[in-house]
């Protein structure tokens, strides 16, 4: 079944992942923020009726462990979180039309009356399961709380995620040699009863509903693999105080994966609360013919393409019609890493001398929303002097300067065919972008437009015509305007700020938020002032200074951490009891290797895929090294290769060997001297 173009009569609700209250907004977050919000705005440019909302997520034992930590209440951490997530989103020009936080009263009741219908409709059964349980404490370890080896990798695994190997979602009790996260001790196993969803009832209607779902690629086809493969009964509760309460069972709290979506609800029922439903009608979206649209990081396509769904069909509510997912955001070049501080934070961004709209640019046109993208202060600074300043500013700058000073506002002709098929051409485009869930092609036809309209003032040089051929140097003009208007219509999701600047020097009246795609082609007021220029300029030494700052940051953490010397001896593991016969050792084939080349894998943050010269061959491994390393430094690289491990598949890219490493930062084992490559090592 394919759906409706957009706009459609019924209305649309777009969402964003909840930020966790549990820490600072960074660029990574942003991306998603404002990719939904330029989506939302494109939409209602299209005379698409749609609520745009979000809220804070303040649940789950990233926050109960944090609370923990600096000794206070979770609430209060959640809350201060909260309050500071919702102050510092509109700055970004994100305008939700309604932002809540998942402990609101709205959020508990919808949640709690989703599992009610849930239990009602026979889609939930207890179960004694074994969970990790931490003797000294004396609690379960549940998500978070535990550490250990993924099932399905044998990567690295924390709670409920094998957050650097496979990407899966971990059920309670699934961790091997898990570890308890509190003291560090090895987590026992008890038996506790828990509530299960049965998601594996789903498994049809899943398979049906993925071959409907639209949005990015990545969002459509990754879920095939889970929805194909055997599905697993999803554990709905957990055994901690921090969360809602399972009704009527005082002693366990829903995972935090119920409640969290549940908020895309009750925050649109709460906007529906304040304008009214013949505004807005939150029922008829989520519970009858609504187009819902979630965008979300791609860390999360799972909860939103097989729990999610599921739920929602389940409790007889609305699916999804698409889930667009954004990649990762690296920084100058390497990954992302909030331990190492290789970060970028929202509050930055506020305090530099970008402005927003051009960090709203240069995220939402930079790159497919799909991949992953670099954020570096001289990558944004190129765009902006470049594109922004360069290409759009200036053509608006010269056009409006010239059309004040020669006619007092627009020259009275009609736009010419040429210019009007140019303008009908950058809003198909626009609305093939909101039609695709292409992010990028909401805000790329501006700077289409603008190279247009410069070569066209270029070619025609109105400035000579206007004693020879005064009609001709009025009608280039007219057109001029006429793009710098279409411009400041189609910049309004992408730079809402700048396009109401724009708006405003075109001497127009009303918001241009509130003006159609079609007023791109409406003649602008016959009278304006002189204009001023749109946008600045980063000039090198501000980029420099960010630049300078970001590297002092991250290497004074690196010298932090490399100050601390060893890890602390009561973190390392005894050495084994056991011992092995030296024909065990004999039997695994090491070898000197050099890497030759390493390149990310798409979807793993954590993974990347080497080519290993073992001298009689290359091999080509997955390794966890992509968070750790500078990954353009790898090649050249020696390392030591187990040759003889059994082959493994780990996110559909084989692996034939492994990598040997030390430690939490995957330390690699090299050789002392320059045995030749594929030489033994015994
Ligand atoms: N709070 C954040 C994340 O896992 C999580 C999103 C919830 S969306 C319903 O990226
Ligand atoms: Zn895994």
């Amino acid at each position: 079944m394919s759906h409706e173009e957009f706009p459609t009569e019924p209305p649309a609700v777009v969402t964003c992942g909840l930020p966790y209250a549990n820490g600072d907004l960074h660029v990574g977050h942003l991306r998603s923020l404002v990719g939904g919000d330029a989506y939302a705005r494109a939409l209602e440019k299209l005379g698409q009726t749609t609520a745009f909302v979000c809220g804070s997520d303040m649940h789950g034992t990233p926050i109960a462990v944090n609370a923990a930590q600096e000794g206070i209440d979770p609430e209060e951490l959640a809350l201060r979180y909260h309050e500071q997530h919702a102050a510092q989103i509109p700055q970004f020009n994100v305008d939700f039309d309604f932002y809540g936080h998942t402990r609101q009263p709205t959020n508990v009741e919808q949640t709690v009356a989703f599992v009610e219908a849930l239990e009602e409709g026979g889609y939930v059964y207890e179960k004694e399961i074994l969970v990790a349980w931490d003797p000294e404490a004396d609690q379960a370890l549940p998500d978070r709380y535990v550490e250990g080896t993924c099932p399905y990798c044998g990567e690295h695994a924390r709670g409920d995620e094998c957050d650097e190997g496979c990407g899966r979602h971990l059920e309670p009790g699934e961790i091997e040699d898990p570890r308890s996260t509190i003291t560090g001790n090895p987590a026992e196993y008890r038996e506790r009863e828990h509530k299960f969803f049965r998601l594996q009832e789903f498994q049809e209607y899943l398979q049906g509903f993925i071959d409907r779902l639209e949005g990015t690629e990545n969002a459509r086809t990754r879920p095939r693999e889970w929805i194909e493969g055997e599905l697993q009964d999803w554990c709905i509760t957990r055994d901690i105080d921090w969360g809602i309460e399972y009704p009527g069972r005082e002693d366990l709290v829903l995972y935090v994966w119920v409640d969290a979506p549940t908020e895309y609800v009750s925050a649109s029922r709460q906007y529906t609360e304040e304008v009214g439903p013949d505004v807005y009608d939150w029922e008829r979206v989520w519970k009858e013919d609504g187009e819902i649209v979630h965008v979300i990081g791609q860390d999360i396509i799972q909860h939103h393409t097989v729990f999610w769904p599921a739920l929602l069909h389940g409790v007889g509510y609305n699916e999804p019609r698409a889930v667009v997912a954004c990649g990762f955001v690296n920084i100058a070049g390497e990954a992302f890493s909030k331990s190492r501080n290789r970060a970028v934070w929202a509050e930055e961004l506020l305090e530099s001398p970008v402005h927003v709209d051009s960090y709203r640019y240069f995220t939402v046109t930079g790159s497919g929303f799909e991949s992953d993208v670099d954020f570096s202060w001289g990558g944004l600074a190129e765009r902006v002097n470049g594109e922004l300043v360069g290409a759009i500013g200036n053509f608006i700058y010269r056009s409006l300067l010239f059309a004040h000073r020669e006619y007092g506002g627009t020259p009275d002709v009609e736009p010419s065919g040429e210019t009007v098929a140019e303008i009908e051409e950058a809003m198909e485009r626009f609305r093939g972008a909101v039609n695709d869930y292409e992010i990028r092609g909401l805000g790329s036809p501006l700077l289409e437009l603008a190279r247009y309209g410069n070569e066209y003032i270029q070619r025609a040089e109105p400035w000579n015509l206007t004693d020879e051929d005064p009609e001709r140097a009025a009608q280039v003009i007219r057109d001029c305007v006429q793009l710098s208007k279409a411009l400041a219509v189609l910049m309004e999701p992408t730079m809402p700020a700048k396009a109401a600047e724009l708006w405003d020097q075109l001497g127009e009246q009303g918001s241009v938020h509130d003006a159609p795609l079609s007023a791109a082609l409406e003649a602008p007021p016959a009278a304006f002032d002189a204009p001023e220029e749109l946008f600045d300029r980063l000039e090198d030494d501000e980029v420099a200074e960010l630049e300078t700052a970001l590297e002092e940051r991250v290497e004074q953490r690196e010298d932090e951490d490399g100050s601390e010397g060893e890890e602390p001896a009561a973190d390392l593991e005894p050495v084994l009891d056991e011992r092995v016969p030296f024909d065990t050792f004999q039997s695994m084939d090491l070898r000197v290797g050099r890497i030759t080349s390493a390149e990310p894998i798409e979807g793993a943050d954590e993974l990347l895929r080497l080519e290993v010269d073992i001298g009689v061959e290359t091999r080509q491994v997955v390794a966890g090294l992509r968070q750790l390393h500078d990954v353009d430094a790898l090649p050249g690289t020696r390392v030591v290769l187990v040759a003889n491990l059994e082959k493994s598949e780990i996110f559909g890219v084989e692996s034939n060997g492994m990598v040997l490493a030390a430690g939490e930062q995957a330390d690699l084992l090299t050789t002392y001297d320059d045995a030749p490559l594929g030489t033994r090592v015994r």
